[in-house]
């Protein structure tokens, strides 16, 4: 299938997430994206049947901070099954573009192979903000879909690579 839009997924392919627990770290940051791409992901996860106590939302006060909100919900709840990182950081209006950026996606990573959980990049990096709305509910999408999608097959593969 041939990806059109953040949002574009086969749904026989995604899991049921009926058993999963799942965390959401969302950015203070352009507030008016993040919580539109929060909302998406929500709505996505509840879905296919995540229920509403299973999924744990937090709110930092900017991107950088979502590595270590991911670092501290995996540490201190056992049972979740990963954590979705949403944020937006926008190159027009941040000299902290690259920095940031970088900071997040690396931090993700080491924060996943740490905890052995998938920890998934919902980042919005946009050259403006007219970029940031089509893919927060616009014209390409909501990258907080792709992000719950994401989660739930990640979730599901290793449950059947660990046969739990
Ligand atoms: C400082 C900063 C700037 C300039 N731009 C953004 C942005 O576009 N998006 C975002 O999520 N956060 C930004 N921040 C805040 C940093 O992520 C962080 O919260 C602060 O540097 C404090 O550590």
């Amino acid at each position: 299938m041939k990806k059109t839009n953040l949002s574009d997924y086969d749904p026989s392919l995604v899991p049921s997430g009926k058993e999963f627990r799942i965390g959401i770290a969302v950015a203070e940051w352009n507030r008016e994206i993040t919580d539109a791409l929060a909302d998406g992901a929500i709505e996505t996860l509840r879905k296919y049947d995540v229920t509403e106590d299973n999924i744990l939302l937090v709110h930092v006060p900017g991107s950088f901070e979502l590595t270590t909100a991911a670092d501290l919900m995996l540490r201190n709840d056992a049972k979740l099954d990963a954590v979705i990182c949403i944020g937006c950081v926008i190159q027009g209006e941040t000299r902290h573009f690259d920095f940031i950026c970088e900071a997040v996606s690396q931090g993700i990573t080491n924060v996943a192979l740490k905890h052995e959980k998938p920890v998934i990049f919902s980042l919005l990096t946009t050259n403006n903000s007219e970029q940031a709305f089509d893919r927060a509910g616009g014209k390409h999408g909501n990258k907080g879909v792709e992000g719950a999608i994401t989660a739930l097959k990640m979730i599901a593969l290793q449950k059947q690579l660990e046969n739990k």
